[in-house]
C-alpha cells in the first residue's frame, strides 16, 4: 500500500499532471491515483475540494498536501533521495536546476500557441515568432545538457539518468509531435524521442486514449 495520492486532470490536456505523473510512474514510485476530468460542469468544484490551489496536478503524502508540479517533483526528491530526481554532479545539477526553473516559469509563447494534445499528430502548424524563439531556445537547452552531461554520463536523458528535468520537458516533446515536425539538432532529436519512447509516456498516451474513447460511448 502507498501513501502517495496523486490528482491529476485529463490525460490528453493536462501538461502540468504529466510531469510529477511521468516521474513518479518512470521512477517505479508507488502512488494512487485519481483524476478529475477539466472542462465539465463539477470540475471547478471538485478541483476546490480536491486542491488549495484549485488546480492540478496535487500530491497528498499523508498529512503533508503539495501543490504545483514543480514543489511535487522536489518533495518526491526529498522523500525518495535513492531516486537520485537531480543530477548528483553540482554543476549538472545547477544546470538541470536552471532549465526546470525555466520551463517553469517560461516559453509563454508556446504553452499559449501550442496547448498539449497528446493524442493528435502532425498538425504542421506555422510558427509564429514567439513560438519560434522559444523553440530555438528550448532546442538549445536540450542540445546543451545532452552535450556537456549526458552523454557525458552514459544514459540517454537530458542528464544521462532520468531527472525532474526529463519530466518538465516532456509535455513539450509531445507539443512538437502534435504541432511539428519542428526541425532540432540531433542530441535534442534523440532526447525527444528517448522521452516519448519510455514505457511511461506510453502508458499516459494510453491512458489518454481511454478517456477520450470513454467519452465517446
Ligand atoms: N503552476 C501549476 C499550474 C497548474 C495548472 O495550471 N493546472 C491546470 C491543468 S494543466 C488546472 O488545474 N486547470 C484547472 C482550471 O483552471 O480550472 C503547476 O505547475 O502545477
Amino acid at each position: 500500500m502507498t501513501d502517495l495520492v496523486l490528482i491529476i486532470g485529463d490525460k490528453n490536456l493536462s501538461t502540468w499532471s504529466l510531469r510529477p505523473w511521468l516521474a513518479m510512474t518512470h521512477l517505479g514510485i508507488p502512488f494512487r491515483e485519481e483524476n478529475i476530468r477539466l472542462d465539465r460542469p463539477d470540475s471547478r468544484e471538485r478541483l476546490k475540494a480536491a486542491s488549495p490551489s484549485g488546480l492540478v496536478p496535487c500530491l497528498k503524502d499523508g498529512a503533508a498536501v503539495v501543490w504545483d508540479s514543480l514543489a511535487i517533483l522536489e518533495h518526491l526528491n526529498d522523500r525518495f533521495p535513492d531516486k537520485n530526481l537531480w543530477p548528483r554532479a553540482p554543476e549538472a545539477r545547477a544546470h538541470a536546476r536552471s532549465i526546470a526553473a525555466e520551463m517553469h516559469a517560461g516559453f509563454s509563447n508556446l504553452r499559449t500557441v501550442w496547448p498539449m494534445q497528446v493524442l493528435r499528430r502532425d498538425l504542421r502548424h506555422l510558427t509564429s515568432g514567439g513560438v519560434a524563439r522559444d523553440i530555438a531556445r528550448i532546442a538549445e537547452l536540450w542540445t546543451e545538457a545532452r552535450d556537456r552531461f549526458g552523454a557525458r554520463e552514459g544514459g540517454p536523458f537530458l542528464y544521462g539518468d532520468f531527472s525532474i528535468a526529463d519530466a518538465m520537458y516532456a509535455p513539450v516533446a509531445t507539443r512538437f509531435r502534435t504541432y511539428g515536425p519542428v526541425e532540432l539538432p540531433r542530441p535534442a532529436a534523440d532526447w525527444m524521442e528517448t522521452i516519448l519512447e519510455t514505457p511511461a509516456m506510453k502508458s499516459w498516451v494510453a491512458g489518454a486514449e481511454a478517456e477520450v474513447a470513454a467519452d465517446r460511448r
